[in-house]
């Protein structure tokens, strides 16, 4: 197996290019992937200052070294969500890479800052500890950016991430939600603007950049993912892409070419409707934003003192 590029020995194949790589020619293909992302959904502009979301993983470092790898201006962000032992390995991940890197990590602690963990937050609201930990997670890191004064929120999803989505929400033809799963989602008053660059790699090329470029990573998945439907969904995708290789960026990028625009029409509506939450002053539909309302039914807060304390 020779490097397509260099016709040096390959050190990994990617079946859905028809190609291999030596070491080094895999990496300048991965920052290409991301590059070429970032330009074609016009993400990033140039001078532009971006908060990388982080969680320790392979994604989001990946993610993170790629971007100052192309030279962009960009800091982390850590959202600790008192997940039991997984929440402090995964802290110490992100915070050894930063100090490795000597880049800037921005860290919000759920249970210190919020007075709730996810496993509380989930049992009280009765949500699955995905939706209450994702719920939190866009709401802290939006508020992050924006506090922050960051032009771009970037998060880790990749490929395969995209595709499990997007089956789910075929599955269940959830119109609304397909008219947000888009690798941009442009800054509105209160909102930043929020991109994906990793939706060109796949997991396994994510776990291969960083083993090639040494970054250590939390492996372990997260105890709480345990029943989350997206690990279903990436099983049946993973059979697909098996008999099929290529059918996963065919189905996720053929949606943005072609079916994307049929179901984003009133989201700008939508977000331009929206007032500010009564507590914490963050963009909601109603009087007080889901995550306020989760907070309150965690710490049985009741709502006029969550108001009283600014937060
Ligand atoms: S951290 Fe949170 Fe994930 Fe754990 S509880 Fe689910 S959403 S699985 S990326
Ligand atoms: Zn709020």
């Amino acid at each position: 197996m020779k490097c397509r590029r260099c016709r040096e020995p390959a050190v990994i194949d990617i079946r859905r290019h028809n190609a291999a790589f030596c070491q080094e020619c895999f990496q300048h293909h991965c920052r290409e992937q991301v590059r070429r992302t970032i330009s074609d959904f016009d993400m990033i502009q140039p001078g532009e200052r971006v908060l990388v979301a982080v969680s320790g993983g392979k994604d989001s470092l990946g993610l993170w070294h790629l971007l100052r790898a192309l030279d962009y201006d960009v800091d982390g962000l850590y959202v600790g969500l008192g997940i039991g032992e997984y929440s402090d390995t995964s802290g110490a991940y992100a915070r050894d890479f930063a100090q490795m890197h000597g880049l800037k990590l921005i860290e919000v602690d759920v249970p210190a800052e919020y007075g709730f963990d996810v496993p509380d937050g989930s049992r009280a609201a009765k949500r699955a500890p995905c939706s209450a930990c994702g719920l939190s997670k866009r709401h802290i890191f939006n508020e992050s950016a924006m506090t922050h004064g960051y032009d771009v929120l970037a998060t880790g999803h990749n490929l395969d991430d995209e595709a499990a989505v997007l089956f789910g929400n075929v599955l269940r033809w959830d119109t609304a939600y397909l008219g947000r799963q888009h690798p941009v989602l442009p800054e509105a008053p209160g909102f930043a603007r929020k991109v994906k660059p990793l939706v060109r790699l796949g997991e396994r090329e994510l776990a291969a950049y960083c083993v090639l470029t040494g970054i250590d990573y939390i492996v372990e998945e997260c105890p709480m993912a345990v029943g989350n439907k997206h690990i279903g969904y990436k099983e049946v995708l993973n059979a697909l892409e098996e008999r099929s290789p290529g059918s996963k960026a065919s189905f996720v990028h053929g949606f943005w070419d072609h079916a994307y625009e049929r179901f984003a029409g009133d989201v700008a509506q939508e977000r331009a409707e929206l007032g500010a939450c009564r507590a914490c002053g963050a963009p909601t539909p109603g009087d007080l934003c889901a995550f306020c309302r989760l907070r309150a039914r965690a710490t049985g807060t009741p709502l006029p003192m969550l108001q009283d304390d600014g937060a």
